[in-house]
């Protein structure tokens, strides 16, 4: 049986995270891996590097290296690795430790994948030799494809989706990633036997916890795929596609369950880029799980479609213990809000943030998007006002980034809007994608960045002002 190690690259120097959870990438690719016959391992590195630290072990990767992680390499001696790099920041560590891999033990062959690999892959693989291959966007069906081609022969690497690779030439060729899973349900249930959930834990005691509930993690679910709106900012479409592919009710809610009775599990957050795009659908999952009996809460931190908010909807979702969402107000301004690629209104925000109020309980997380080429004063200053009239408990002020592969990446280059130079080689380095809110890299053609960073610290200081502690993640 061929032996797969699944790696989980470690963090940046710039963004440490006390807490940490459990990463649903490497766990939904080391279950299809098993279902086809693949003994799979997996290390989190990046959870291992927290505990360390939490333990007061500053982190060094040299040595963890050549320390714990080449014992476990040398005593199980897998076939393959896989390294899982959750956003772009990540990426230099996950170079750093392919380096030191194919150092140690040059035959083993690096894959690698997630959101960065995706957006950059042909030129990383040209440039690095530290990555054997990459495998672009959603990967459970495609990974199984690509090892059938390799370790048994079935198949050519040209015919595998989304995969790049170097030819017996040494010449890269990257193939599309044309094909996207169409039934979710049909995947199996993320490996969570594969971690050690206690390693996942942390201080929860300050949470928001109407239900007076035991827990000590979230666990994150990801119920739907991908999302149709296509904000030009946004740079989903690359990984997962741009069409909605939702699981079923009932599938969504057999996860759950299986969390909540089988692991004891009773907090979780919906990961979902949009849960509520199909309204029927979030109401069912909602009924299911107080038809099941799960007293549990849950929360939506990364975004819920206001266009289907509703009476009906936001009740069945608090009856089911939902507490807490993240909401992509983006502007205040209607005109900006069209000119990033979304339909929604201003009446619609405050029309869902009217039903909101009524439920004392639920912290709502107004998200919005600052310093697009064509934010004004004007438009700075209706989003001011948004703030103020939605009354928002927390507020994430965000600055426009150009992501390349975007349509806003191609404005700004048509436009010349950056603030800077941006390097036109080794873009995958370029750290204005990696840390991206301190300094704005767009220049609004009526503003200079610096108004954009005045608004948000005004901002920011008169949400504090209003109500201390306001801005604060989940307490
Ligand atoms: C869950 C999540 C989190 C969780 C992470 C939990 C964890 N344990 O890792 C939390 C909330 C902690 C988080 C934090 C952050 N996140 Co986050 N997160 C997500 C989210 C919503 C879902 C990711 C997920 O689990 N998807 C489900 C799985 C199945 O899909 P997937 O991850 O894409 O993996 C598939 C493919 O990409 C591929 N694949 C992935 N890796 C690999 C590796 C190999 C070898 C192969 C073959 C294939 C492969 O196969 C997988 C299965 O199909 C995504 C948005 C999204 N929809 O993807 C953002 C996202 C990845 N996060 C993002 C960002 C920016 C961050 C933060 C930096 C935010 C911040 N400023 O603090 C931090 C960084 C955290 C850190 N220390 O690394 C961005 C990344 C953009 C970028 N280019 O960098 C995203 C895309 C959101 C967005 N639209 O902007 N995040
Ligand atoms: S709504 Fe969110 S996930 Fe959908 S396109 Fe816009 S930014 Fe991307």
């Amino acid at each position: 049986m061929k032996r797969i190690l699944l790696l989980n690259a470690p963090g940046p120097e710039f963004l440490k995270f006390e807490e940490s959870h459990i990463p649903l990438a490497p766990l939904y690719i080391a279950s299809s891996l098993r279902q086809h016959g693949y003994e799979v391992r997996y290390i989190d590195v990046h959870n291992e590097e927290i505990l360390m630290e939490r333990a007061g072990t500053a982190f060094d990767l040299e040595a963890y290296f050549t320390g714990s992680l080449s014992e476990r390499l040398s005593a199980w001696a897998p076939d393959f690795v896989c390294m899982f790099v959750h956003f772009s920041g990540r990426f230099r560590p996950a170079v750093k430790l392919a380096t030191l891999l194919k150092a140690a033990m040059p035959g083993l062959p690096i894959i690698t994948g997630g959101i960065h690999p995706t957006m950059f892959a042909v030129d990383i693989m040209q440039d690095m030799s530290c990555f054997d291959y990459i495998m672009k966007g959603e990967a459970e069906a495609s990974l199984v494809e690509f090892f059938a081609a390799y370790f048994e022969g079935k198949g050519s690497f040209a015919d595998v989706d989304g995969l790049v690779y170097r030819d017996a030439s040494g010449q890269v060729v990257g193939n599309k990633k044309a094909k996207f899973i169409e039934d979710l349900d049909a995947l199996p249930f993320p490996a969570y036997d594969m971690v050690n959930v206690k390693d996942y834990s942390y201080d929860t005691s300050k949470w928001q916890n109407p239900r007076n509930l035991d827990f000590d993690m979230t666990y994150h679910l990801i119920t739907s795929r991908s999302c149709p709106i296509g904000c030009v900012f946004c740079s989903l479409f690359m990984v997962h596609g741009n069409r909605f592919r939702p699981r079923s009710p009932k599938n969504t809610v057999d996860e759950i369950e299986h969390l909540y009775r089988d692991y004891g599990q009773s907090y979780f957050s919906i990961m979902d880029d949009n849960f509520t795009m199909n309204k029927r659908r979030a109401v069912e999952i909602a009924n299911e799980i107080v038809r099941r009996n799960l007293v549990i809460q849950f929360d939506m931190p990364h975004g819920m479609f206001l266009e289907t908010v509703d009476e009906e909807l936001v009740d069945a979702l608090v009856r089911a213990g939902w507490i807490r969402a993240s909401v992509a107000v983006e502007t205040g301004s209607d005109a900006l809000r069209r000119t990033m690629g979304k339909k929604l209104t201003s009446e619609q925000i405050y029309r869902a943030f009217d039903i909101f109020k009524k439920y004392e309980h639920l912290r709502i997380n107004g998200c919005f998007v600052l310093g697009m080429p064509q934010e004004t004063r004007e438009t700075l200053g209706e989003t001011f006002e948004m703030i103020k009239r939605l009354e928002l408990k927390n507020l994430a002020l965000h600055v426009a980034t150009p992501f390349p592969g975007t349509p806003l990446y191609d404005y700004c280059v048509a436009h010349n809007c950056f603030s800077r130079k941006v390097p036109q080689d080794k873009l995958y380095y370029c750290e204005d994608f990696y840390w991206y809110s301190k300094t704005p890299l767009i220049k609004p053609f009526a503003l200079e960045v610096e108004d954009i960073i005045e608004f948000r610290t005004m901002v920011y200081s008169y949400v504090h002002s209003q109500d201390k502690g306001r801005i604060a993640y989940r307490d």
